[in-house]
């Protein structure tokens, strides 16, 4: 096979209306904001990827539009004549010449991978190692922000089939508030289905050691992030007090902070996100880590759409062991498809088929009407 040649990256950003308002502690989202990658390669093949994250800059330190530029000025003119297929090459050039930058790397590492896996007719988690399943448990976010509506929507995905695993977002109102809405939840929910909280780093360590206590004893499975990432003798603390099992997000913006959080005993799950890492391969070294000290895995989401969703999934579907499933439902909170086949979800799972790349085609039609411009 002669050699491909990377001739062109560009980064697109795509403002996407979501079913509903969907609110976080920090945010409230009224639409997502995805950056797709075009990596255009001179063999004809083109890889694509997407970069996104929550917020603008609410959640992480990387916008779309910060994004966009570092791509467009430092990245993309790096790797132009670079060997399409050498990712290692591509990845270490981007390192050396650019710090951290997680998300936008991300977005291209994806679009690599998925230009590698068409080249050579392999979905890109067989790029990874090759599968060991062909879906992932898929849980749903509960955040209208009202306590009917968010028991109403889980009914509605218990009925249908698509979700039974349920993560609250709270931390912005007073506590013994936020404390009621979980309880209310679970209760009418019951054994239907486990029900887990995410903090995104609201609660200090005094608020934490009580909630945790308290939603353990009410059956809550899971507490994501309760207090700020800064924080690490509060987060081993916790991780030794609270009844539930305490999951690593926003404190892991590397991979090298999955490596001293394990070392410290910070936390017993991880959240893997492929954005907060670098990319699909990147995420994969976070897994391993967790691994090797007994971490569990959760297989986590910057509410990417498909693209980005995939790119996640092929990386997820090549670990052994998921213990806390996955909440890869980001195209599933957009009105609006860029792809032009949108990704499976049925019976409390994603399935991902086993097309070359990521097995997606980009809709040009939706995509040019989404645009920014
Ligand atoms: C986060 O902090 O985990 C994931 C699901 C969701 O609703 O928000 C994200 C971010
Ligand atoms: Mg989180």
């Amino acid at each position: 096979m002669t050699q491909a040649l990377i001739e062109r990256v560009q980064a697109v950003i795509v403002d996407l209306p979501t079913i509903r308002p969907h609110k976080l502690a920090m945010h409230t989202m009224q639409r997502q904001t995805l950056v797709i990658l075009r990596i255009t390669c001179s063999d004809g093949v083109e890889g694509i990827g997407e970069a996104t994250t929550i917020g603008g800059l609410a959640y992480g330190n990387e916008s779309p539009e910060s994004m966009k530029t570092n791509i467009d000025i430092h990245l993309a003119p790096a790797l132009v004549g670079m060997d399409a297929g050498n990712i290692n090459a591509a990845m270490l050039k981007l390192d050396k010449i650019a710090k951290g930058n997680t998300f936008a790397k991300s977005g291209i590492e994806s679009a690599l991978l998925d230009a590698q896996g068409k080249r050579l007719g392999l979905p890109v988690s067989e790029l990874l190692g090759g599968r060991v399943r062909d879906s992932l448990e898929v849980a749903w976010t509960l955040a209208s922000g009202n306590t009917a509506q968010d028991i109403a929507e889980a009914e509605q995905m218990l009925e249908i089939r698509r979700h039974r695993v349920f993560k609250l977002k709270i931390g912005a109102n007073p506590l013994e508030q936020d404390l009621r809405h979980v309880i209310a939840i679970k209760r009418a929910l019951g054994d239907r289905a486990s029900v887990r909280v995410d903090v995104n780093q609201y609660w200090d360590e005094s608020q934490a050691l009580y909630a945790c206590r308290v939603l353990g004893e009410n059956g809550v499975d899971l507490i994501e992030q309760p207090i700020a990432r800064t924080n690490r003798g509060g987060q081993v603390r916790l991780n030794q007090r609270s009844p539930a099992p305490i999951m690593a997000d926003e404190s892991i913006e590397s991979v090298e902070d999955a490596f001293s959080l394990a070392a410290d005993g910070a936390a017993s799950i991880f959240a893997l996100k492929i954005a907060k890492n670098g990319g699909p391969r990147a995420v994969l070294r976070t897994a391993h880590i967790a691994q090797a000290a007994g971490i569990a895995l959760y297989g986590g989401t910057m509410l990417e759409g498909s693209v980005g969703t995939l790119a996640s999934a092929h990386a997820f579907l090549t670990l052994n062991q998921l213990t806390w499933g996955t909440e890869l439902f980001g195209p599933l909170l957009l009105t609006e498809e860029i792809v032009t086949q949108a990704p499976e979800y049925r019976d409390f799972q994603l399935h991902v088929p086993r097309t070359p790349g990521l097995g997606l085609r980009l809709d040009e039609q939706q995509l040019a009407r989404f645009a920014r411009r």
